[in-house]
């Protein structure tokens, strides 16, 4: 435990967030709230209108209050007005002159909204300084911050609208210099990542050391939320995978192609309806509204993926090569694979594996041998269809958890699609088509090792720890 670590009376951090209107201080509020019920956002000047107040807790544990701000609107007229107070007593400290000004204020004085957030800031221990990066550091932002700095209070610029105005931002960077201020914060508050608001706990931990682990202990706990997160997510998508890859479609060849395209249709639809599904529980699971799919850019419409999975573009648009050996003859449509351990079912082997298998082969085998004598065969998903599956989820999931917006500025590198698939691909499509059983969640297959270890390398893989 640190020393200076605890805040007197057990007081809460307060922290200020401020700026100009329409920077977006109320969008960073519901981020970091992961709230999208707090305030009101708009694209618009003055949205916010009063101070409104929320807490952030780590589990049962209050650690800090955030307060949301009007935009400061008139910081010219704010600033002369600050000069006027100061040049009737000169006796008032920088402090000093705010107070007055806050105490003198009636409720019609044009700058009364500049008052509510004046008043704030001065009751916080930390300003939040947030910029639109992509306005230059005019006349009124320098104002705005010569008044904040005022107060005595430490303050964390936080840039916002980042994505795409590298230059701006280093522009503003020194700019900011002048101002002594060497610290700040990048916080696209729509591409966010954990890590940048790990990194704004941390700036605030240095500037505010009485609250140092009451913050540690908000980071880590908000650590802790976003793994569980992200594992979760990863578990939706394998189990869509597993679901899909040992999924069969009986079709009886005795009755021709009728009965082929039928099965072909009730395998397409199934692995159609598992899809959706999945997408469905991932936008639950990590939050995200019809907006949010929108900025981030995810090709879905109405909760649907924009491109069916048997669209015949889909192979190109997920950066898949129709022509490469392993896809070949596997794109035309779902394939039959009947390779069971090693034992193949086309007909004429079937019989003399048959004569000569034992009672626990038979066993095993039971239903794949009866159905080559049946005439029966199965559809299964066929490599193409496992692969896109993997691939647009596993881009999906990147979206969902803001990781591609880390490279944001690169250029996208085109990586071979052996290496985005998880290691030894083939062999667990192989081993889950040979388990059909195992397109369920059931007890038995949960406790099997090979299972486990499929699903380890898919999560893993999923989540870029493979
Ligand atoms: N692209 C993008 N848009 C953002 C971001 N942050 C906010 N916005 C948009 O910017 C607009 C203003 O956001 P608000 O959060 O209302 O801004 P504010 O600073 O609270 O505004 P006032 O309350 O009027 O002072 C909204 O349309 C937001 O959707 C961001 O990081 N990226
Ligand atoms: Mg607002």
């Amino acid at each position: 435990m640190r020393e200076t670590s605890s805040p007197e009376n057990n007081k809460l951090l307060n922290v200020a967030v401020v700026g100009h209107t329409n920077t977006g201080k109320t969008s960073l509020i519901r981020t970091m709230l992961r709230s999208t019920e707090f305030g009101v956002i708009e694209d618009a000047a003055g949205t916010t209108r009063h101070v409104e107040q929320a807490t952030i807790a780590a589990g049962n544990d209050p650690i800090l209050n955030l307060h949301d701000t009007p935009g400061l609107e008139d910081s010219n007229a704010l600033f002369m007005h600050l000069k006027k107070i100061s040049s009737k007593d000169r006796s008032l400290s920088a402090t000093g002159v705010l107070a007055r000004f806050v105490s003198n204020i009636t409720a019609d004085d044009p700058l009364e909204q500049e008052a509510k957030v004046i008043r704030q800031v001065l009751r916080s221990d930390v300003l939040l300084y947030i910029i639109d990066v992509r306005e230059p550091m005019l006349e009124k932002y320098r104002y705005e911050l010569e008044i904040l700095s005022k107060a005595s209070k430490p303050i964390i610029p936080v840039f916002n609208f980042i994505v795409g105005h590298t230059e701006e931002l280093a522009q503003w960077r020194e700019q900011l210099a002048a101002f002594n201020i060497h610290t700040a914060l990048e916080f696209d508050t729509v591409a966010f990542t954990f890590e940048a608001e790990k990194r704004l706990y941390q700036k605030i931990q240095t500037l505010v050391d009485a609250h140092y682990n009451n913050l540690q202990k908000l980071i880590n706990y908000r650590a802790k939320i976003w793994d569980e997160l992200c594992l979760s997510g990863a578990k939706r998508v394998t189990e869509l995978i597993v679901s899909v890859a040992c999924y069969r479609e009986s079709k009886n060849t005795k009755n021709g192609t009728v009965a082929s395209s039928l099965a072909e249709d009730k395998l397409h639809d199934f692995i159609r309806k598992a899809e959706q599904l999945c997408l469905k529980d991932l936008l639950a699971i990590y939050n995200f509204s019809e907006k949010d799919v929108a900025i981030q850019k995810i090709p879905v419409t109405n909760g649907q993926w924009q491109l069916d999975i048997f669209a015949p573009g889909i192979l190109k648009a997920y950066g898949l090569d129709a022509g490469s050996s392993a896809l070949k003859g596997a794109a035309a449509g779902a394939g039959i694979d009947l390779m069971v351990g090693g034992l193949s079912l086309g007909a004429a082997s079937a019989i003399g594996a048959i004569a000569g298998a034992g009672w626990s082969t038979a066993r095993r085998y039971g239903r794949e041998i009866k159905a080559v004598v049946d005439g029966t065969q199965w559809l299964c998903a066929d490599e193409s269809t496992l692969r896109i599956l993997y691939l647009r989820q596993k881009q999906l999931l990147e979206k969902l958890m803001h990781r591609g917006h880390a490279a944001l500025h690169a250029v996208e590198v085109k990586v071979p699609d052996s290496e985005r698939l998880p290691d030894k691909w083939s062999e667990i499509t192989s081993v889950l088509r040979q388990n059909p059983a195992w397109h369920e969640s059931s007890v038995s297959r949960n406790n099997s090792q090979q299972y486990q270890l499929i699903e380890t390398r898919l999560v893993s893989s999923l989540l870029n720890e493979g």
